[in-house]
């Protein structure tokens, strides 16, 4: 398979690299100088994109590549693939569920109890000795809070079942009710928002999920509610979000994913009732090396023609 030409976007896990590299004549963009030209030079040998959260194949890097059959993703988010212009030109493409969901669930549920229970502070006011000088002020409680998920899929499924062994009582928003779960529906995010205490964005991003967490379902959580968004960043409206913390009509936030990643609007900064990660939902070595195994799986079956182990498209 010496020959077959394939274009990594982003440095994104050197085990990945080192394992396309082994396999494949790997072309590295953002080693590239000039990126079109690049692009161009080496069209004829690519035929296959490798990408992740942040950079996809869009458009129009799928028209500058002719011979392009396969984009596999290193992510479960395929917001920044252009899906319908891959089933129109019969690209395939991959991408690595159920093998994150457990990070990610686990990384939701320390967001909650790393706001509610102020650990980041903690940690600094030890850190910075003022403990010596006085006791620390109390926090909130987890275990019991109402916890409303956006998103009931494999990973706010995931969510749910572990806030559940804190006996929090579970709703979720999704866009049809499901019959296969005793959590309580509402049919929309406001109501959702409005009938819980913690609020989980865990939804994929399409057109339809851009900021549907607005000013109005921040309101509706209120000043003792709780978000947490481990989905993408366009999901939520950055700037309300700020106002709304600012203002104190929100109570607080754990953020692991951002608008303009890897921008956090400064505002945030001073906050204490705000936890920021730097988009690590699935940063663990554990996770990062099965799901680059499953990036080359897929790489494999499709050029020996067999089935692929993940499809989307
Ligand atoms: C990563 C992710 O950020 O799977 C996703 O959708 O957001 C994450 O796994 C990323 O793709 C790894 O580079």
């Amino acid at each position: 398979m010496e020959s077959i030409g394939v274009l990594m976007l982003i440095p994104m896990n050197s085990y990945l690299e080192q394992e396309l590299q082994r396999r494949y004549n790997l072309f590295k963009l953002w080693t590239a100088p000039q990126k079109p030209q690049f692009i161009k030079g080496h069209a004829n040998s690519i035929r296959a994109v490798v990408g992740n959260a942040s950079a996809g194949a869009d458009a129009e890097l799928i028209e500058a590549l002719p011979r392009l059959e396969i984009v596999s993703s290193f992510s479960v988010g395929v917001d920044k693939i252009d899906l319908a212009k891959c089933r129109e030109k019969g690209i395939r493409v991959t991408y690595t569920p159920d093998v994150l969901t457990e990070d990610v669930a686990d990384l939701a549920i320390g967001l909650m109890l790393a706001v509610l229970r102020r650990l980041c502070e903690s940690d600094r006011y030890v850190r910075s000795g003022k403990w010596k000088k006085g006791d620390y002020k109390l926090t909130t409680k987890f275990s019991g809070k109402t916890v409303g998920i956006i998103g009931l899929g494999r990973i706010g499924m995931a969510v749910a079942k572990r806030a559940e062994a804190f006996n929090c009582p579970i709703c979720y928003y999704s866009r049809t009710e499901k019959s296969d779960t005793k959590y309580k529906y509402y049919p929309s995010v406001v109501e959702l928002a409005s009938n819980c205490q913690i609020l989980v964005v865990a939804c994929p991003l399409t057109e339809e999920t851009r900021h549907i967490v607005n000013r109005e379902v921040m309101n509706a959580l209120g000043p003792k509610g709780v978000l947490i968004n481990i989905g993408r960043g366009p999901h939520v409206d950055e700037p309300e979000l700020v106002s709304a913390l600012i203002e104190g009509r929100l109570g607080g936030a754990g953020l692991d994913v951002y608008e303009h990643e890897p921008e956090v609007p400064e505002e945030l900064f001073g906050l204490e009732n705000v936890v920021l990660l730097p988009h690590v939902g699935t940063a663990t070595v554990e996770t990062r090396k099965v799901m680059a195994d499953l990036v080359v799986g897929n790489l494999e079956a499709h050029f020996l023609n067999k089935p692929l182990l993940t499809p989307l498209v």
